[in-house]
């Protein structure tokens, strides 16, 4: 029961959960800036409460992340210990495009990354590179409306030509929209999407998708054109689907709720518009303006692997009462079969190898896991030493499951990023004490404490399980 020779094991991060310096070297402000820590967070990131920029005794996670900007140096050395293969984390696009809409890229920013991908050369770790990790310069969103404006295909083109022609020969791995299928739940947080006043929801979001797609499969393109080398993955929050009963409603209704999220996989991957997404735009009559050009860009230009985050599987309903019980974004009810984080997510290392096999069966494309991992309370010594057992074997579980969707399914998995290799900020909540990592970094909620990096008990784990390419998992 093994992996395959040189699988990619490694940790995912975001910029905007990490890097912090918000307003260092010339990086221009950003969505992800200006949604706050505390109770109006879910509101901004969901575009309910639109916001021009910071508000007094607010405090916003994001600024400071957890100082990678100045410190990544010290913690790709940490990684490098653990033995990663690759480092899968995210360009911030105001670090170089400080506005979005300019001619000239900022060195600084561009200069920086430069300095990391030399830095994970050096102890040759590949580097995973997300384009888009759910920012978009503020300047794009106040002045031309976010993902709805068709301009921001042009912006993003002008970004990842930079991207691509800077960093060749450095960065093979690319993925061009994290979580793409959030912009659906969380529009601003998402994609920096607003919703205003008298927009026709549902139109305005697949508006923004389809340029969203169209600016994916350019990227495609444009990174073939530069180096054929280049690899472009798309990235989906996955997670399959279960009918609550095995009443055919319920099972419909799981059908449904699955299809909303691979919709945007069957488009980067397959290269064009599913059947039922067509019908089903046109029975509500959704407005969605597209160009000549566009069917055959994205048949052209698919992607050449699936990557995506798995943490739980969700369950579906057609009882009403049960559905509004939900509360989270997917709509999903509780799993009487399931154990469920400190956060009320459902544990299910099984579910992620049937949606490995999902989507294989869809695809039939090598896939990246490129997050996967357990948010957890850590309680440290007076040293900062956590014993993170419960993170272990969450991991080993998933793990296991995933080795068995290799070997017994036939899956073909590229590599296994987990999230938040160093405790970094959540994205749903804000929190800091929501924690994945394998290193604890002293940081509280509103950004108090000394920064300093300690190695827990699952950073030697890791380790291990890397130097025996996934054999040991004891
Ligand atoms: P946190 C849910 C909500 C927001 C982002 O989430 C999410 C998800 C899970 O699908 O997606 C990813 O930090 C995301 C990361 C994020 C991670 O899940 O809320 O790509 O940025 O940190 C974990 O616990």
């Amino acid at each position: 029961m093994k992996f395959p020779k040189g699988f990619l094991w490694g940790g995912a991060t975001a910029a905007n959960q990490c890097e912090g310096a918000y307003n260092v070297d010339g990086r221009g402000l950003a969505n992800v800036d200006v949604i706050p820590y505390g109770e109006d967070r879910w509101k901004v990131a969901t575009g309910k409460k639109i916001v021009e920029g910071f508000e007094e005794n607010v405090y916003y996670p994001a600024q400071e992340g957890i100082r990678f900007y100045e410190n990544y140096q010290e913690d790709i050395a940490l990684f490098a210990k653990m033995g990663f293969k690759t480092f899968r984390m995210s360009i911030a696009w105001s670090r170089i495009y400080p506005k979005g809409d300019e001619h000239q890229p900022n060195e600084k920013g561009l200069q920086f990354y430069e300095n990391i991908f030399r830095e994970c050369q050096k102890y040759n770790i590949e580097p995973l590179v997300t384009i888009t990790h759910f920012d978009c310069p503020m300047h794009l969103i106040k002045e031309y409306g976010g993902w709805r404006n068709r301009k921001l295909i042009t912006f993003y083109e002008r970004l990842v030509r930079t991207l691509f022609t800077r960093f060749d020969g450095l960065v093979k791995y690319w993925l061009t929209f994290n979580e793409i299928n959030i912009i659906l739940h969380a529009p601003f947080m998402g994609a920096g999407l607003e919703l205003h006043e008298g927009d026709d929801e549902k139109s305005v979001k697949y508006q923004a998708i389809h340029h969203e797609l169209i600016a994916s499969a350019t990227a495609s393109k444009i990174a073939k054109e530069i180096n054929p080398d280049i690899k472009i993955g798309c990235m989906l929050a996955a997670g399959s689907t279960y009918p609550l009963t095995s009443n055919p409603k319920d099972v419909w209704e799981a059908k449904q709720m699955d299809r909303q999220n691979y919709f945007f996989i069957d488009v980067q991957s397959r290269g064009y518009y599913p059947s039922y997404a067509l019908k089903e735009f046109d029975r509500e009559g959704l407005s969605i303006v597209m160009e000549e050009g566009d069917e055959k860009l994205l048949k052209e230009n698919t992607v050449d692997f699936i990557s995506f985050s798995y943490y739980m599987s969700k369950v579906a309903t057609t009882d009403k009462e049960l559905k509004k019980s939900s509360g989270n974004m997917f709509n999903a009810v509780k799993n009487p079969y399931l154990e469920e984080s400190e956060w009320g997510w459902q544990i299910d290392p099984l579910g992620f190898r049937i949606t490995l096999n999902e989507l294989y069966d869809r695809y039939q494309k090598p896939l990246f896991v490129v997050e996967n991992g357990l948010g957890a309370i850590d309680h440290p010594d007076e040293n900062f030493y956590v014993e993170d057992d419960y993170r272990i074997n969450y991991l080993r579980d998933h793990i296991e499951a995933m080795r068995d969707a290799i070997n017994i399914d036939g899956v073909d998995v590229i590599g296994y990023t987990t999230w938040g290799p160093i405790d970094l900020v959540s994205a749903s909540t804000g929190e800091m004490s929501k924690r994945y990592g394998f290193i604890y970094v002293d940081r509280d909620d509103q950004g108090r404490g000394t920064y300093q990096r300690k190695a827990k008990k699952s950073f030697y784990w890791y380790k291990k399980v890397i130097e025996t390419n996934g054999e040991d998992l004891s």
